[in-house]
């Protein structure tokens, strides 16, 4: 007998026998009358057991089951109205594959709300509530259509080194690895290897992997592990590759919204698809909003976060752009304006107050390069092995990163950015 989920059951298997595993995960014993509520990845099914309807045994073995124990059932399916999904399964066989301890350190059922904390050091139960695999069940469709999208648009999938010898977004966020007898780093984002394979002649490469900071603050927005979905792309500027981002961002909307219906449903969300082209505020701009809300920031300064409060509250929780940053702002590697070179082919793009993703025109002569590196009080020759990939032909080019998490937390309103990832890690967070 073929095994089926429980979204699979339909008129079609009404009168005969399916084989169904799952868990347990809620009884009712009314005396002659048992219902379990088994779950699995894809839902819930009703199993009733009328006393006189199944075999003595199996009556007897679900009067004692204990609640998340794994169980198979083999049983008739039945149209029942007053079963939550219409159907249910009278068993003629019920196993016990593997019975669960009592007390349990989490509710799945979610009678009984518990802290985040408390969620994450149980997170195996935690993961097990529909509204909590439906983020996970979201989050795989988003990086399919990342992948879909830049594939169709010629980018080539790649991975680059995690352990590194050097810093890329400033050196205070680095966490530092012994590597026999040398220092090492964990990487912070793929920066300067995506830029080499440009100098290799990839012209259009893409990674989704993991970048490590050492965030010192402990918010509902950082994590100290998190994946980053990187671009870069050769013979183009920063308009460019923000034409790439808000179109994936569309698509990813558009994939879920098409896709996941039954996960929205879950977490009993409604996604609008954001409309093109996303509005872009030049930073001037911002700071200009942000001084009439009463925020004042020095110019060349970053924004802080009642900066990015206030700017939300004007332009509305939608995506748009910030664009023409200070370079001051900016890493070493954005390319300033030629006739105002004070500020820098820059964006951020954000989500209401949230920066999804920043990217920049990358400086691509050598020359240039190296002043910035300086400018910036950085030594040029712990560059050396990037800096050597500009000498020989190197194309103009032009990147992006954006937070996978981050992504996520702002298509489906999560408050917390933990709540993105399977198993954090926080400042005071290293197990699960
Ligand atoms: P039946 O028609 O099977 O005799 P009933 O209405 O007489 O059902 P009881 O045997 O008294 O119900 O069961 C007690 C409770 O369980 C009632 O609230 C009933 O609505 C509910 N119930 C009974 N059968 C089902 C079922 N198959 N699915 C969901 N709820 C049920
Ligand atoms: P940046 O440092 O802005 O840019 O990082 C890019 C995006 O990565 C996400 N992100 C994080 N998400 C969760 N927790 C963190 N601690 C964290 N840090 C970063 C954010 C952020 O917008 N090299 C450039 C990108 C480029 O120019 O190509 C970079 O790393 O969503």
């Amino acid at each position: 007998m073929q095994r089926k989920w429980t979204s699979e059951i339909g008129d079609e298997d009404v009168g005969k026998d399916i084989l169904l595993y799952g868990w347990v995960h809620e009884i009712r014993d009314l005396g002659g009358l048992i219902f379990i509520i088994l779950r699995d990845r894809e839902g819930f099914i009703q199993v009733t057991l009328p006393k006189k309807k199944v075999p003595a045994e199996t009556f007897e073995l679900a009067k004692k089951l204990k609640r998340e124990s794994v169980i198979k059932v083999v049983g008739t399916v039945k149209k029942e109205p007053k079963a939550p999904q219409g159907y249910e399964v009278i068993p003629k066989e019920i196993e016990v594959l593997n019975e669960a301890e009592v007390p349990l350190p989490l509710e799945v059922t979610e009678k009984v709300p518990a802290e985040l904390d408390t969620r994450l050091d149980h997170r195996f139960l935690d993961l097990r509530k529909p509204k909590i695999q439906a983020i996970f069940r979201i989050r795989h469709q988003m990086l399919q259509s990342v992948r879909a999208f830049l594939c169709e648009h010629g980018f080539i999938e790649v991975n680059t080194p995690k352990i590194v010898s050097t810093a890329t977004e400033g050196g205070t966020e680095l966490f530092p690895i012994s590597y026999f007898e040398k220092e090492a780093f964990l990487n912070q984002s793929p920066q300067l290897y995506k830029q080499i394979l440009m100098s290799a002649g990839f012209e259009r490469v893409f990674e989704i992997g993991p970048i490590f900071r050492a965030e010192e603050h402990n918010t509902t927005r950082h994590l100290n592990e998190a994946i980053s979905i990187d671009i870069e792309m050769s013979f183009t500027d920063h308009e460019g590759v923000m034409k790439i981002l808000e179109e994936l961002i569309v698509r990813v909307y558009e994939d879920v919204v098409e896709n996941c219906e039954k996960f929205l449903n879950w977490l009993n969300l409604k996604l609008d698809i954001p409309s093109l082209p996303f509005e872009r505020v030049t930073y001037d701009e911002a700071l200009e909003i942000a001084r009439k809300k009463g925020e004042e920031i020095p110019w060349g300064e970053d924004l802080t976060t009642p900066a990015l409060r206030a700017l939300a509250e004007e332009i509305g929780d939608v995506h748009y752009f910030i664009v023409d940053w200070p370079t001051e702002c900016k890493p070493f590697y954005a390319m300033p304006y030629e006739d105002r070179p004070e500020i820098c082919k820059s964006f951020d793009l954000m989500k209401g107050p949230l920066e999804l993703a920043s990217g920049t025109q990358r400086i691509h002569k050598y020359d240039m390069l190296v002043e910035s590196i300086k400018a910036k009080g950085l030594n040029p020759e712990s560059f050396e092995f990037y800096l050597e990939a500009f000498r020989y032909g190197m194309p103009p080019h032009a990147g992006w990163g954006l937070g996978a998490e981050r992504l996520l937390m702002s298509m489906l309103n999560l408050k917390n950015i933990r709540e993105a990832v399977l198993f954090p890690r926080d400042r005071h967070r290293l197990l699960p």
